[in-house]
């Protein structure tokens, strides 16, 4: 399999303050349970499992006191964002393929900002691909809920008003063009503006309607084949069609289908970009009898080397 070189380590965040429903701090527990370690070893990785981070204490974050009123939960995410930083970093250093497995998308602050700043030290570029229904790019002025898993790509391209959740840690920001956003279908007026303002990627649903996923997420991967970037893909449940993932605590109509999410697994996993990965919002507590947990186990096995015959199709471009 293609990742067989690298070790693989999953590292369970059980993080939910994030977001508005708990639960999600469950999630790598059914990860685990659906049996996603044994599926890849299987697949020909070597896995190391490095448990579950335990909760921090919370941190004073920094943050202006006109931000930090449009942020829930401010002083655990910022005392779980600085963890999951320095245990990114961490595990980027030591050459690992780590698969961060959630907890809510507020954990992206913490696993990206990490990866970025050994791929800065090692003049490698990243590029972010954010699977998701939704930006997640709202800021605590913008923001109309105040859950911090709205925040992450801000805080990850260099919002002034999040900076401090990182303490006194460099941060490499991610320029607006090497993140792409790929099956948005919420998101919020002013979260658009900025999209628009700040020239950050998005594939929205309407388009992969149109175009579909071969050829848009095709298109993405030659240009990051180019360029030979580390690419940290970022998946977000919610993506998902909700009667495929019913476990999540924000659904949104009209996802991805099984077929097209297997399609984006199967392409990225022979783009041989992949370096690092977050498994995140899956809420065991929502979900219909592992359903969700278990349609994430097949497609990460998708994106770990699973084919349906021993041959790949031979019509995607560039490969
Ligand atoms: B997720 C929302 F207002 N935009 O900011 C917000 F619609 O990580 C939702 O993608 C954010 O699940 C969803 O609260 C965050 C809302
Ligand atoms: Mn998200
Ligand atoms: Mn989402
Ligand atoms: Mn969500």
């Amino acid at each position: 399999a293609a990742m067989a070189s690298r070790v693989t380590t999953l590292l369970g965040i059980p993080l939910d303050l994030g977001s508005h429903t708990p639960g999600a701090r469950m999630g790598p527990a059914a990860l685990r349970i659906a049996g996603l370690a044994p599926l890849l070893q299987q697949l020909g990785c070597t896995v190391e499992d490095a448990g579950d981070l335990a909760p921090p204490h919370p941190k004073e974050s920094g943050l202006a006191p006109e931000d930090a009123a449009g942020c829930l939960h401010l002083e655990e995410v910022t005392a779980w964002t600085r963890l999951i930083h320095d245990h990114a970093y961490d595990l980027s250093a030591r050459g690992r393929l780590p698969i961060f497995l959630g907890g809510d998308h507020a954990l992206s602050m913490g696993s990206i900002s990490g990866v970025a700043r050994h791929c800065q030290e090692q003049g490698r570029e990243l590029a972010v691909l954010w699977i998701d229904a939704h930006a997640d790019f709202n800021t605590p002025e913008t923001t109309p809920s105040r859950n911090m898993h709205g925040m992450p790509l801000s805080f990850l391209t260099g919002e002034p008003r999040l900076r401090p959740l990182l303490g006194g840690r460099p941060l490499a920001p991610l320029s607006c063009g090497n993140i792409q956003v790929f099956g948005a279908r919420s998101i919020d007026l002013a979260e658009r503006r900025r999209i628009r303002e700040l020239g950050l990627g998005c594939t929205d649903m309407r388009a992969i309607d149109e175009h579909g996923v071969a050829a848009l997420l095709g298109a993405l991967i030659e240009e990051w084949r180019e360029r030979d970037v580390h690419l940290h893909v970022s998946l977000d449940v919610d993506v998902l069609d909700p009667s495929i993932a019913p476990g999540v605590g924000t659904t949104v109509p009209g996802g991805a289908t099984y077929r097209e999410a297997h399609l984006m697994m199967e392409m990225l996993c022979d783009s041989g970009l992949l370096g690092s990965l977050d498994i995140v919002e899956l809420n065991p507590f929502l979900d219909e009898r592992g359903k969700s947990a278990r349609v994430l186990v097949e497609l990460v096995a998708s994106l770990f080397g699973r084919t349906v015959l021993d041959r790949r199709p031979s019509r995607i471009r560039a490969f």
